[in-house]
């Protein structure tokens, strides 16, 4: 059987994480974290002195990802896209969020500073969605708003309407 791959991406904050994992839940595809795979497997080449963060390392990510993506049935989450093969996505969506929501919810997962000003810009500028219009077909790229529990509700109902249309078509 056919399953399809999803990719959610956005500025750190928007909600891929809550939205990934309930989602991979109802459908019953695979949640991956490309963040916390690459801490898990030290998949990093180098130190962001600036942000003091670790520097991903790209080559490494999708040789580690590659097995799953061949299987398909799965959703990525990160918060950059225009390194994954083109071929691996079925449908992008990338979360956005109102400024002040979003300053709030970092500001309380403890960001501050340049770090909470970069991300903030990050969304202003809505630097995700131009990156994923530039990396992916545009008609397979969605924004989706991510303010609210109800968003999140209909952001769910609405992948899941996707997914099985999907399955539908393709099995
Ligand atoms: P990300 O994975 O994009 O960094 P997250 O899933 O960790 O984001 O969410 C950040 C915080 O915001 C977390 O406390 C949960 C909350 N949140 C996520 N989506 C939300 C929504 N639609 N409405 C209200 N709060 C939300």
């Amino acid at each position: 059987m056919r399953r399809p791959k999803v990719l959610l991406t956005g500025t750190p904050g928007v909600g891929k994480t809550t939205l990934g994992k309930e989602l991979a839940a109802r459908a019953g595809l695979v949640y991956v974290n490309v963040g916390d795979l690459a801490k898990e497997g030290e998949l990093y080449e180098g130190f962001d002195e600036e942000y003091g963060c670790p520097i991903l390392d790209e080559d490494r990510v999708i040789d580690e990802l590659e097995d799953k993506m061949n299987e398909g049935g799965v959703i990525i989450d990160y918060h950059g896209c225009d390194f994954f093969p083109e071929r691996w996505f079925h449908i992008v969506f990338v979360l956005r969020t109102e400024n002040s929501v979003l300053y709030d919810r970092l500001e309380s997962r403890g960001y501050k500073g340049k770090k909470l000003q970069d991300n903030i810009q990050c969304e202003i500028f809505q630097t995700l969605y131009e990156e994923a219009m530039s990396s992916y077909r545009e008609e397979i790229v969605h924004q989706l708003p991510s303010n609210t529990p109800e968003d999140l509700e209909r952001n769910l109902d609405q992948i899941m309407q996707w997914i099985e249309q999907w399955m539908k078509d393709n099995n």
